[in-house]
């Protein structure tokens, strides 16, 4: 392998809505830059970078993927993100290792929303940001809607550096101002055309000239003067505009037809910041002070482990991005997390699915550690002499929950293991046991990433599962204050059994049970207390009219009977439970439901469609008003967690994937006596079964 120093070294997150050609344009820099001798298509699941079977099979990234080509002497490490925002994850890891994003779009689109998503998250981030118009060759699509709708969103700071001069509805030739020279292609191939004389064209040049302008305050001067930028100055105000980003460039091309992609390669290789020169990275050292990493190669080790893969071959894989020292198969680096050092392994360079031996990773650049035990997505690995924590991945948390149901009895086990395996490399996803209702609860971005999973578990680990809406952690209590008597009488053979109770049941603010006693001259002894507590603990976690643990009550032993000789600590324990069966009828009981607090964020036009499904909801709305975003709302609302099954799927359909939510649980509420009486009636129902 050739050695890249820093300078020489781009990380490129490849971002923007599914199916707008990002995979098919990283596919054709990589057939341009010889790095492929063959073009790959989505279309016929040959790609480099869609190479897993379920990419295959959906057409579609669901994960991110990386692969590495040199163009004009610099290694261009670029990571391919999904679009779908069931499958966001992806996307916070290309950004974390990104130095820069770039965010395509196909010509005819107006500002998608994955587009605008992509732009927040390189905004946050704090990285330069491209746009990309690909699919230009088709006829029935304009660059220039699309340019337009871009410009009313982003204004000046968008510079036209490549784009298509039209002829009709077809691309004549295309102009890079930077070059100041227009190409014109057939069969890929590019010839050099005089530059065209046109008034579109001439507008688009002086959008070109402004932005480069706001690179540096001299140039604004000479712009505004209306003199003449040299070609140094157009390449230092537009680095200068771009690594603060102040400017974003807008490259138009045909990723499928491969029109103009050597243009963007150019482009991007000499205008996306240097590993080397993209702004430091905050930490926390071992005293928690906050502290800048340069990328230096000559530094102390500090990286960033942005993402994980099971390899059925290779085993785990750990993508990780160096930013300062060096990585070899002998470095022992400190993970934060555990406070373990770990020695490294095998070091590989990966271009999709294949994989290239390397010798180390070193600052600036991108590469993978194989079988690293200790390491997970978003730990930082760093000199075990100076620690230090960077900032870890931000992926989006899971909103969607299914419960885990598997066809064949005993496997299990095998589902957890696969399911563990799986949130290994995806952590958008978790799993846990609910302990109360006993079911596996899957969480994940959305029913498509969720059905991935299921897959996955079918053909990776051979087991088969269904998901299911998981049930509700309903409870139980009592409205009335009651007394009531326990009394249990059993003559059988040799010893009897005898225990006589009276309780006071009552309804109390503690969700546990509260029980005391009364008893006056010994009529229950006291060593039998604890066994009429027993008996009632374990009848108020098995509820008395649906099965559902009952809260918020309080029960107190005041009198009783005893047998010198026929009672015992189970005879008492039985008595407290025949006096709680006895009490509940009498005590006036009522089913109590989840209730949660639901904070929804949408755009400004779909506040009222929300509010009105969160009402369909039973829901409580209990705030709204502008959200720190713009453009967008927030709906605080308190909801029964019952009625939250598929809300996730209607916000994201009403608001055309902007809306996103968070829901927390609050607390218990009286149900309606309709849910009330339905939750009876199922769990009589499934008595049956039984
Ligand atoms: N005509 C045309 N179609 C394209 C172009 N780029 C991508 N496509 C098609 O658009 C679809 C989605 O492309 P893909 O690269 O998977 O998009 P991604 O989801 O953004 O990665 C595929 O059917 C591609 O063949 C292009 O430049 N021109
Ligand atoms: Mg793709």
């Amino acid at each position: 392998m050739k050695a890249y120093s820093a300078n020489d070294i781009r990380n490129i997150a490849i971002l923007g809505h599914g199916g707008k050609g990002k995979t098919t344009l990283c596919e054709a820099m990589l057939y341009t830059a010889g790095a492929t001798d063959r073009l790959g298509k989505v279309a016929d699941g040959n790609t480099v970078l869609d190479f897993d079977a379920e990419e295959k099979r959906r057409k579609t990234s669901v994960s991110s993927a990386m692969a590495t080509f040199e163009w004009n002497g610099r290694k261009m490490n670029i990571i391919d993100a999904p679009g779908f925002f069931d499958f966001e994850g992806g996307v916070a890891e290309a950004v974390r290792a990104g130095g820069s994003a770039v965010i395509v779009t196909s010509a005819g689109s107006g500002v998608d929303v994955g587009a605008e998503k992509a732009f927040k998250a390189a905004t946050n981030r704090g990285i330069a940001k491209f746009f990309v118009v690909t699919g230009v060759d088709a006829e029935d699509k304009s660059f220039y809607s699309t340019f337009d709708a871009l410009k009313a969103e982003y204004g000046t700071p968008l510079c036209p550096i490549l784009i298509p001069l039209m002829n009709g509805n077809k691309v004549e030739c295309f102009v890079n101002f930077i070059k100041n020279k227009a190409f014109k292609y057939s069969d890929g191939k590019a010839t050099e055309v005089p530059m065209p004389e046109d008034s579109l064209i001439e507008e688009m040049h002086s959008a070109f000239l402004e932005a480069v302008a706001m690179g540096e305050d001299e140039l604004m001067e000479k712009f505004f003067a209306g003199e003449t930028f040299t070609h140094d100055e157009i390449v230092k105000g537009l680095k200068a505009g771009i690594a603060s980003g102040d400017v974003y460039p807008i490259l138009a091309c045909s990723g499928l037809t491969l029109q103009a992609v050597e243009q963007v390669m150019d482009v991007l290789s000499k205008l996306t910041p240097a590993a080397g020169d993209v702004a430091g990275e905050w930490g926390v050292d071992e005293s928690n002070n906050e502290i800048e990493v340069k990328c230096d190669e000559n530094g102390s080790l500090a990286a960033i482990c942005f993402k994980t893969v099971a390899d059925p071959f290779v085993g785990k894989m750990s993508f990780i991005k160096v930013i300062s020292g060096k990585i070899t198969p002998e470095t022992q680096a400190y993970i934060s997390r555990t406070g373990e050092t770990e020695k490294m392994g095998k070091i590989i360079s990966v271009n999709g699915a294949k994989q290239t031996d390397i010798p180390y990773i070193g600052a600036g650049d991108i590469g993978v550690v194989t079988k690293l035990s200790g390491v997970r997505t978003g730990d930082t690995l760093s000199n075990p002499k100076k620690p230090v924590t960077l900032m870890g991945v931000n992926f989006p948390r899971p909103c969607l929950s299914m419960a885990v149901s598997v066809r064949k009895k005993g496997e299990e086990e095998k589902v957890a293991q696969g399911l563990n395996r799986l949130i290994e490399e995806d952590p958008t996803l978790t799993f846990y046991i609910n302990k109360e209702t006993r079911e596996q609860i899957l969480s994940g971005l959305g029913e498509q990433h969720l059905d991935v999973v299921v897959t996955k578990l079918k053909t990776k680990f051979g087991v088969e599962v269904d998901l299911t809406v998981p049930r509700v952690a309903y409870r139980e209590t009592i409205r009335k204050k009651v007394e009531v008597q326990g009394r249990h009488k059993k003559q059988s053979g040799g010893h009897g059994q005898f225990g006589d109770v009276w309780i006071r049941f009552e309804p109390c603010d503690s969700e546990e049970l509260i029980f005391e006693e009364e008893v006056f001259g010994g009529s229950v002894p006291k060593n039998f207390f604890p066994a009429v507590e027993k008996g009632l603990r374990e009848s108020v976690a098995k509820g008395a009219i649906a099965g559902y643990p009952m809260v918020n009550i309080k029960a107190t032993l005041y009198d009783g009977s005893y047998h010198p000789v026929d009672s015992s600590e189970m005879a008492f324990k039985t008595a407290a439970s025949i006096a709680f069966k006895n009490a509940v009828p009498l005590a006036d009981p009522a089913i109590l439901e989840p209730v949660g607090t639901l904070k929804a964020y949408m755009p400004d036009e779909n506040l009222g469609d929300i509010m009105g499904d969160v009402t369909k909801r039973r829901g409580r709305v209990i705030g709204m008003g502008a959200a720190d975003e713009p453009k967008m709302q927030e709906l605080v609302a308190e909801v029964p967690m019952a009625e939250m099954g598929n809300f996730s799927t209607i916000l994201r359909s009403v608001t055309a994937g902007k809306g996103y939510f968070t829901f927390e649980f609050t607390r218990y509420e009286e149900a309606p006596k309709a849910v009330a009486d339905k939750v009876i009636a199922d769990y009589k129902a499934s008595l049956q079964e039984d």
